[in-house]
């Protein structure tokens, strides 16, 4: 299974293509929307999300509501594109758009700018935006909706932003009543002042998503290739989320100080099938899945485009010039999760059909059945 994703953060839409889904799997635009919305909720969100009403528009691959083995296309329209028109045109216009060339530290301007030859930075902000993620979550539902069918399910929960922090117990309720996504409602409401007074200084917040995968299938991914671990291919893919700056498996960074005695989760069996008494390897030994849940973090810096901006320099001059200012987010780590869910989903989604199967679903699942029969008598072993 492959995503690809195009549009500009201002173009006309933004467009996903998921290529690799088994056809058979049962898909409405409108469980999709559920994830679009979430996407576009969160206190600290900017003025854009008042504009847009994401939706997607399903233009390939689904057919009487079910997958048809091709590609699944994906479209979602930027509302916002009516008041950027000259400035996204395709076709050159007669009176060009100021070009952006101050740039923000944080952002991609200065390291796209270098690597493309761009001289307007609109180059790179239209496609390094956050809006792309809207694509990203679009395709992430047609892969919940498969790890569904096998009984995975993907939660996630805003565990800190700045230095308002505490344990996510991943209440879904909870979580989702919660305007920054955080079950504890104490919790919740120290976040929002956090950043309303990062906001009134013109100043912006980052956080840590904490995310965690249930009913996990045993033995996707492989120890056998450096690039075919799993643990690997979903920090890269938790990582490729704009604002990302970490990731780590259960509480990896804490356990790195510890004894291996104190870390490694003594194995016992239980009710005939392997068990765990802990779960510090968050799911995950030689880059396989143990059938444990998959526990994880991921750390989200601040967003980079400052109200109040940082000392930095002109694109073309490289004169001394404050950073660009546009409008933008002050926090995003609540709608990150939603991201985050899609990521792991699509990754997971993938390993699943590697080890079983994208042709059919009922393919897949009878592939799937035979493969439990062939673990029951070792889980049985006493
Ligand atoms: C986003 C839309 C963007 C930004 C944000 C993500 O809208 P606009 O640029 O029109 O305000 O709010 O993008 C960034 C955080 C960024 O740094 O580019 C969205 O729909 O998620």
């Amino acid at each position: 299974m492959r995503l690809l994703t195009a549009g500009e953060s201002h173009g006309p839409l933004v467009l996903a293509v998921l290529d690799g889904v088994p056809a058979g799997l049962e898909i409405s635009a409108s469980e999709i929307d559920v994830d679009l919305r979430r996407r576009q909720l969160g206190y600290g969100r900017g003025a854009r999300q008042r504009i847009e009403r994401d939706a997607v528009r399903i233009t390939g691959g689904v057919r009487q509501g079910r997958t048809t083995g091709a590609p699944v296309a994906l479209e979602i329209a930027n509302k916002d594109a009516v008041n950027w028109e000259r400035v996204m045109s395709a076709a050159p216009v007669a009176e060009p758009p100021d070009a952006v060339t101050r740039l923000r530290p944080g952002h991609a301007d200065l390291a796209g700018a270098l690597k493309f030859g761009h001289e307007d930075v609109r180059d790179v902000i239209e496609r390094a935006s956050a809006r792309e993620t809207a694509a990203r979550v679009a395709a992430g539902a047609v892969a919940k909706a498969l790890l569904g069918v096998v009984g995975t399910s993907v939660a996630s929960e805003t565990k800190s932003i700045g230095d308002v922090t505490g344990v996510p117990t991943f209440d879904h309720d909870a979580v989702e009543a919660s305007e920054v996504r955080s079950a504890d409602p104490d919790r919740s409401r120290a976040m929002v002042e956090a950043i309303a007074a990062a906001r009134d200084a013109g100043d912006t917040l980052g956080g840590v998503v904490a995310l965690r995968v249930s009913g996990v299938v045993p033995g996707l991914g492989s120890f056998a290739e450096w690039d075919r671990r799993l643990d690997g291919r979903i920090a890269q893919a938790l990582m490729s989320i704009q604002s990302a700056k970490g990731v780590q498996f259960a509480d990896a960074f804490a356990a790195a100080r510890e004894r291996g005695s104190a870390v490694h989760d003594p194995i016992e069996v239980r009710s005939g099938a392997f068990a765990r008494t802990r779960n510090r390897a968050g799911g995950l030994e030689g880059g396989v899945t143990n059938g444990e849940d998959i526990l994880l973090e991921v750390a989200f810096k601040p967003i980079s485009t400052l109200m109040k901006p940082l000392p930095s320099a002109d694109l073309r001059t490289g004169a001394p010039a404050p950073a660009h200012v546009e409008r933008s987010d002050v926090c995003v780590v609540p709608a990150a999760g939603v991201v985050a869910e899609a990521m792991i989903a699509l990754v997971l989604a993938d390993a699943l059909c590697e080890k079983f199967g994208n042709d059919n679903v009922a393919d897949l699942c009878g592939a799937l059945a035979r493969y439990r029969e062939r673990l029951r008598p070792i889980d049985l072993r006493r």
